[in-house]
């Protein structure tokens, strides 16, 4: 890698900018590096973003290297991928999008010499053999879906990217991400977001995991702390080029209806478990995170009541100013 990189403006490509953490995380780029140094992009043009926006098709290694010049681009967000419920729904088909993009940004990012790449991994990777409770991050990796199937292939890829060419690919094993400002996709773990809107429209829920199953979730704040975290991180700090496990907190749906309840005491849900409740039962109930907090000093900061808090007081907010439309409320 050439040693003239460090005197070199940094220019970040997010891919999947779209996505319930990229259009966050984007927004967190913009204000550490400046909205003119942050080259957003997905499959589809995001209405009324106002920054650089660059439609990628990521399966396509051409268009990724071609923005890669135009902008000089010198680090890459990698966050498109199809999630662990949806996954399922057409297993070859996720893996040739999740492995191929993954591929056609490694090798870009290897021919360009891009300073670093961020590549998010999921406790997907986890299943039967590992310890439910804190499991460890070297914990036996067999996962059941095809997502986590991807992302366990792909963390290995990370690692070898490392070691063959010394490309500096981080990784984080994201739980579930509970944010107000975007909506999650295709996880099992969406239902902890959809779960505030229906409270706060006042609605009754309908869970699709038993009110026992019991996952690590984390709050968005806490997630894009980490993800600049471990990305601003010395390099030789780095000692897990894997994925580091990040715990945030963890509950079940029943504990967050009865936080919910405080609030909203008549709020209703009707347990109506299906296909995403074979899939939670395989991951962790809680996750060991020693590696992040000592290699680059993780540390969650949000519980369950202050997201509580937090998600109610900001989406009442949001649907008081707009319509029930969630798309446009978002951001
Ligand atoms: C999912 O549920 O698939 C994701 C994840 C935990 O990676 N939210």
């Amino acid at each position: 890698m050439s040693q003239n990189i460090e005197y070199m403006k940094t220019v970040v490509l997010i891919i999947g900018a779209n996505g319930q953490l990229g259009s966050v995380l984007t927004e967190a780029l913009k204000q550490k590096f400046g909205n003119s140094n942050v080259i957003a992009s997905d499959l589809r043009a995001r209405e009324g973003y106002k920054d650089t926006f660059e439609i990628i098709d990521a399966t396509d290694i051409d268009r990724i290297q071609e923005v890669v010049v135009q902008y000089k681009v010198t680090q890459i967000y990698h966050l498109a991928a199809i999630l662990s419920a949806k996954g399922e729904e057409t297993p070859l088909q996720t893996w040739d999008i999740n492995m191929k993009t993954l591929f056609n940004v490694l090798e870009v990012c290897r021919k360009n010499n891009i300073e670093k790449v961020f590549f998010p991994s999921s406790i997907a990777v986890f299943g039967e053999g590992a310890p439910l409770e804190n499991t460890p991050n070297n914990a036996y990796l067999d996962p059941a879906t095809v997502y986590g199937i991807s992302k366990a292939a792909g963390e290995n890829w990370a690692q070898y990217y490392f070691l063959r060419y010394g490309l500096d690919v981080r990784s984080i094993r994201y739980p579930g991400v509970i944010g107000y400002q975007s909506l999650p996709g295709g996880g099992t773990t969406d239902y902890a977001v959809d779960i505030y809107h229906k409270a706060v429209l006042e609605e009754k829920f309908n869970c699709f995991l038993k009110e026992d199953a019991t996952l690590p979730m984390i709050f968005m704040d806490d997630a894009i702390r980490a993800t600049l975290e471990l990305m601003d991180a010395p390099k030789e700090d780095i000692m897990t080029r894997t994925s580091y496990n990040i715990a945030g907190i963890s509950f079940s749906p029943a504990e967050v209806v009865a936080e919910i309840r405080k609030l909203y005491p008549d709020f209703e849900v009707k347990y109506d478990p299906d296909f995403r409740q074979e899939i939670a039962s395989r991951w962790p109930n809680s996750i060991d995170d020693s590696a992040a907090t000592k290699d680059w000093g993780w540390k969650p900061e949000f519980d369950l009541e202050s997201i509580t808090t937090t998600m109610i007081q900001k989406l009442k907010a949001k649907y008081k100013k707009g319509s029930k439309n969630l798309e446009t409320l978002m951001l």
